[in-house]
């Protein structure tokens, strides 16, 4: 098989960026280990910047994701069983959308129905010839070997994916750090708690009350990093939660069945540069962000832009500029949002190692938050999203 750029991985990044490369012309073959029905089953993100939905909505995938979203102008932080909410349309003129990334993912499938380019349960794909014009990706399916001939390639196969790791450790540098607790989520068919979102800051732990929409909520807990899901029956997971969110807030907690449950990690992790040769990586395939800032999804999503861009301009006159600074390009992105979502954590979780002194700190910096408008219009710029330069 022969195509402009091969993609590894059907996540939001590699099917959105199929979408934008075809839209113009240029040809695309998307390797997927999965199955569509765990990709459309797959909870993850649901809040979006207002660039995220920009470029969904650019993508042609935007109809339903303008229909249903929900749109928030604030968000609360609670800490010693008060709420204060920050008004982050009023500091910054911008609002945030709530759509669930199964949802996204569902409409990039549908978009793609006809287009047939996405090989599902593509097994062993591997990644060859990356510093030569024809880099090749092989993989199985059903048994049978195939090779796909490509002039680039887009790692967008997420953390544990093939493509970061096809790269030399000596021309690849790692940051990490891994946050000694996990999140564990639960979605419900029930109304939500509040109409936006909660952070909550407990001695039990960090609780965050979100939605899917107005009748269906997502909720979640810090947990031990090895927490296990079969130890927390429904009962338990409520119960904790109502122990954490403000009374208030608990009194109007609506319970019911869990529709899903997991735990996962924290980590915030980058590598950089993100190319190598004819390789691009993009989304989590080249950074990791703890959730507490909501960036994972919008990061991704930013690559996917500056990615595009710099194969469109290719495409269409030969120019390499783009595709020459695209590495520096997004991790001026990346680390702002590194940054913000590792202070985001640290102001709300609680650090089993945190010493009398830090715990201080930490709740003299939310009460600065709570009360000073400067502090509330540095949360909510970057919360909201960086400018795209
Ligand atoms: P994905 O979504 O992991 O997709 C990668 C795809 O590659 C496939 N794959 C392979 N295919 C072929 N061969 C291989 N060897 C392969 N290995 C993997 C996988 O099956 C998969 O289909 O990466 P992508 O596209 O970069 O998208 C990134 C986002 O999924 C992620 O950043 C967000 O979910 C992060 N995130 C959030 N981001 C936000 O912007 N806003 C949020 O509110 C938000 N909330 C969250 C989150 C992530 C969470 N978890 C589970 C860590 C909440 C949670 C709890
Ligand atoms: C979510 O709705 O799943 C969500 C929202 C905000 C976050 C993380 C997750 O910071």
């Amino acid at each position: 098989m022969r195509t402009q750029v091969g993609i590894v991985g059907a996540g939001p990044a590699g099917l959105l960026l199929s979408r934008l490369l075809g839209l113009t012309g240029i040809d695309t073959v998307v390797l997927e280990k999965r199955t569509p029905e765990y990709l459309r089953a797959r909870v993850r993100a649901g809040l979006l910047e207002e660039g995220t939905v920009a470029l969904l909505t650019r993508a042609g995938v935007g109809a339903r994701l303008l229909r249903e979203r929900l749109t928030h102008d604030g968000v609360e932080i609670a800490f010693d069983g008060k709420r204060h909410r920050i008004d982050l349309k009023g500091l910054t003129g911008i609002s945030i959308s709530i759509y669930g990334q199964a949802e996204i993912q569902k409409d990039l499938m549908a978009a793609h129905e006809t287009s047939g380019n996405i090989v599902f349960e593509a097994e062993d794909v591997s990644l060859h010839g990356l510093m030569s014009d024809k880099p090749r990706l092989r993989y199985h399916k059903a048994g049978e070997a195939h090779e796909v001939v490509c002039d680039f390639v887009a790692g967008c196969d997420g953390f544990h994916g093939v493509s970061r790791q096809a790269i030399p450790q000596e021309v690849i540098r790692v940051y990490e750090r891994v946050y000694p607790f996990g999140w564990l989520g639960i979605l419900s068919d029930t109304r939500p708690v509040n109409h936006e979102l909660i952070y909550c800051n407990h001695e039990r732990g960090f609780a965050l009350c979100t939605m899917r929409s107005m009748t269906r909520s997502r909720y979640y807990l810090q947990v031990s990093a090895d927490e296990d899901v079969a130890d927390w029956p429904d009962d338990r997971f409520w119960s904790e939660l109502r122990r954490r969110i403000p009374a208030d807030a608990a009194t109007m907690l609506e319970i019911g069945p869990s529709l899903e449950k997991s735990v996962a990690q924290l980590r915030s992790f980058v590598a950089e540069p993100m190319r190598y040769g004819r390789l691009f990586l993009a989304g989590d395939a080249a950074h990791i962000v703890p959730p507490t800032g909501a960036k994972g999804l919008n990061l991704a999503a930013a690559d996917v832009r500056f990615l595009s861009e710099a194969f469109i301009a290719y495409y269409r006159s030969g120019h390499s500029e783009l595709m020459d600074g695209y590495s520096a390009r997004c991790l001026a992105r990346v680390w702002k949002a590194q940054r913000f979502s590792w202070w985001m954590t640290a102001l709300t979780h609680r650090f089993p190692e945190a010493s009398a002194f830090e715990r201080r700190a930490q709740r003299a910096e939310l009460s600065y938050l709570a009360s000073s408008e400067a502090a509330q219009t540095v949360l909510a710029e970057n919360y909201v999203g960086l400018a795209i330069e």
